[in-house]
């Protein structure tokens, strides 16, 4: 088939799913198209099946907000018609699956049909397309959207709630290829990061307010006072100077170190110990995924799609939103003795393996199909 991809090109989960979908799916003999408006950052290799086409968004200065939608959905109907894309698939409902729906009606009145596949990820739905502003807009796009697909049973079961949603919901969960995360690297070069007495504790997020990473330090404040450890925080968003200031204030500075974005997350995770993801929402917890699959246990909040992935004493414990003392604990439980860590280690990676590309992403091409054959 050739598939039309579109998302958004950053370190965000959506961004980093879609991209990886579409470099399984051109392992499996499909032609794939990104469009948006960057490279998306996990894809380092394009091929004779991999293309990518830039959006532009000419400015004028007229324009108080320039109109992306506009140029997407021109580039959508520009590349249908080059490379007679048999199906699009839009990460993100906002505004990737409003700009697909005008693509389809501007290529119907040339007498060409396109199915659109609209997955939801989580903040289209939970916080940003729930705002009465785009509220309409995005049950419409949802609605006109051939097939719709959730990352979790939690995300669907949001969405039916909050939106008049008159479609199927299919829920597909995220996938991660779980060879490449087995840490093929021999030496982790953990002697750079800590000392060999040391626990190295982990988190990876965007830094938004969503992720609470105060709670992140606090756990790590109760962890450090029991054990020699380590904070690695990854990711660059607006949290990062705040806990900045909250390492200073609890004189714990010299044991957190800030990364920014990495495109080396596998690298991070080899020598972690423990992954920390305390969210206040979460559709499905991609970070959490990949921790797991690394090897690493998660202590995580109990939010939205996490109870799918982190199971409550396998992979780690889950706790309700803001239980600092109680995520701290059983931080504590898991990385008391090497014994009791080693056991947690295994239980992750074996849980994570339930969601391996080669199991999920034949759902999609499933997926595809039905909506081909106008069957969602
Ligand atoms: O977590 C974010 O803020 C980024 C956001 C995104 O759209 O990239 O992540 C959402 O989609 C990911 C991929 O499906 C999920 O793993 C995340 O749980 C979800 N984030 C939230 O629901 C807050």
């Amino acid at each position: 088939m050739k598939i039309a991809i579109v998302c958004y090109p950053t370190f965000g989960g959506s961004g980093v799913v879609a991209t990886e979908l579409g470099v399984a799916l051109a392992e499996r003999g499909h032609e794939i198209h990104f469009i948006t408006y960057k490279q998306p950052v996990r894809l380092d290799l394009l091929s004779h099946k991999i293309f990518f086409h830039e959006v532009s968004v000419p400015t004028y200065p007229l324009f108080k907000y320039q109109p992306y939608e506009l140029a997407l959905s021109s580039k959508l109907v520009d590349m249908v018609k080059l490379y007679k894309i048999d199906v699009m698939h839009v990460h993100y409902a906002i505004p990737h699956a409003y700009a697909g729906y005008m693509a389809k009606q501007m290529l119907a009145e040339e007498g060409i049909t396109i199915p659109m596949v609209t997955t939801l990820h989580g903040t289209d739905i939970t916080l940003v397309g729930n705002h009465p502003f785009y509220k309409p807009a995005v049950t419409f796009s949802i609605n006109n959207s051939d097939c719709v697909t959730s990352v979790s049973r939690s995300l669907k079961d949001d969405t039916l709630r909050l939106f008049d949603v008159k479609k199927n919901i299919n829920v597909i969960p995220n996938f991660i290829d779980t060879k490449s995360f087995q840490n093929p690297y021999t030496d982790c070069q953990r002697d750079l990061m800590a000392l060999p007495n040391e626990r190295i504790i982990t988190h990876v997020s965007n830094l938004r307010p969503v992720k609470r990473i105060q709670d992140v330090i606090q756990i790590f404040y109760q962890i450090q006072r029991e054990m020699p450890a380590k904070l690695l925080i990854v990711g660059q968003g607006p949290e990062k100077e705040p806990a900045e200031q909250l390492t200073d204030q609890l004189g714990i500075a010299d044991k957190v170190i800030f990364f920014g974005n990495s495109n080396e997350v596998d690298k991070i995770l080899c020598f972690s110990d423990l992954f920390l993801l305390p969210s206040e929402k979460e559709s499905f917890g991609l970070a959490a995924l990949e921790a797991m699959a690394s090897g690493v246990p998660v202590i995580s909040s109990n939010t939205g799609g996490l109870p799918e992935v982190n199971i409550d004493g396998e992979s780690g414990y889950l706790s309700n939103v803001g239980a600092v003392d109680e995520m701290a604990q059983n931080a504590l439980k898991i990385l008391r003795d090497d014994t009791t860590l080693a056991q947690f280690k295994a239980k992750s990676r074996k849980s994570a393996a339930r969601f391996d590309t080669h199991t999920v992403v034949p759902i999609y091409e499933k997926i595809y199909r039905d909506a081909i054959a106008g069957e969602c």
